[in-house]
């Protein structure tokens, strides 16, 4: 299985991604736009395993802290990747970054890239002119991480929760 760990969105925060989706449409940008339904944060990539206990554990250890508030704003891409951004947010990195030792511990192959908070709206995207994409700042309350399974069905993605740990 394909795993990862993310932060679920808010209904208002989806709707607010919803619409810089739509600008970026009305700016004539083509490409594989994510569904509402599949926007999320990635806090870890776990890739091809079958460890969900272990991810579940790793996860349990990592959170404890309490409820993080996340504001969700501002754009970018990386490449033909567009993305929403994230507002700094010390108390998010940190919980990242014991994700990822707690993952280590358990064996799991952790990138060592630098976590880049975002949240990606569509990929592939080709646009006849210079995009502009401004998102006004929402902010939400992160009570859970979830385990996330991905896979690919009929040439869509899907994604399906198959945990969830309080924060
Ligand atoms: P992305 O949206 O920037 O591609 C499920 O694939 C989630 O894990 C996505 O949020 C994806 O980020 C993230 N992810 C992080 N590293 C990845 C990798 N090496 N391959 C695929 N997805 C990755």
């Amino acid at each position: 299985m394909r795993l990862f760990i993310a932060v679920r969105l808010s209904k208002p925060v989806l709707e607010q991604l919803v619409l810089a989706q739509k600008a970026l449409r009305r700016q004539g940008a083509a490409g594989n736009f994510s569904r509402e339904e599949n926007l999320h944060l990635t806090l870890a990539f776990l890739g091809e395993t079958e460890n969900t206990a272990g991810a579940m554990a790793a996860m349990k250890r990592a959170a404890g802290g309490g409820a993080i508030s996340l504001t969700v704003s501002g754009s970018g891409r990386f490449g033909s990747l567009w993305w929403a951004g994230i507002g700094e947010n010390p108390r998010l990195s940190e919980l990242a970054e014991t994700l990822s030792r707690e993952l280590c511990r358990r064996g799991f192959a952790m990138e060592k890239r630098a976590f880049r908070p975002h949240i990606t709206l569509a990929r592939q995207v080709t646009c006849p002119r210079p995009i502009r994409l401004e998102i006004p700042p929402r902010t939400m309350t992160v009570r859970s991480l979830s385990l996330m399974k991905s896979k690919r069905a009929a040439g869509k993605l899907v994604y399906t929760e198959l945990g969830r740990v309080p924060l």
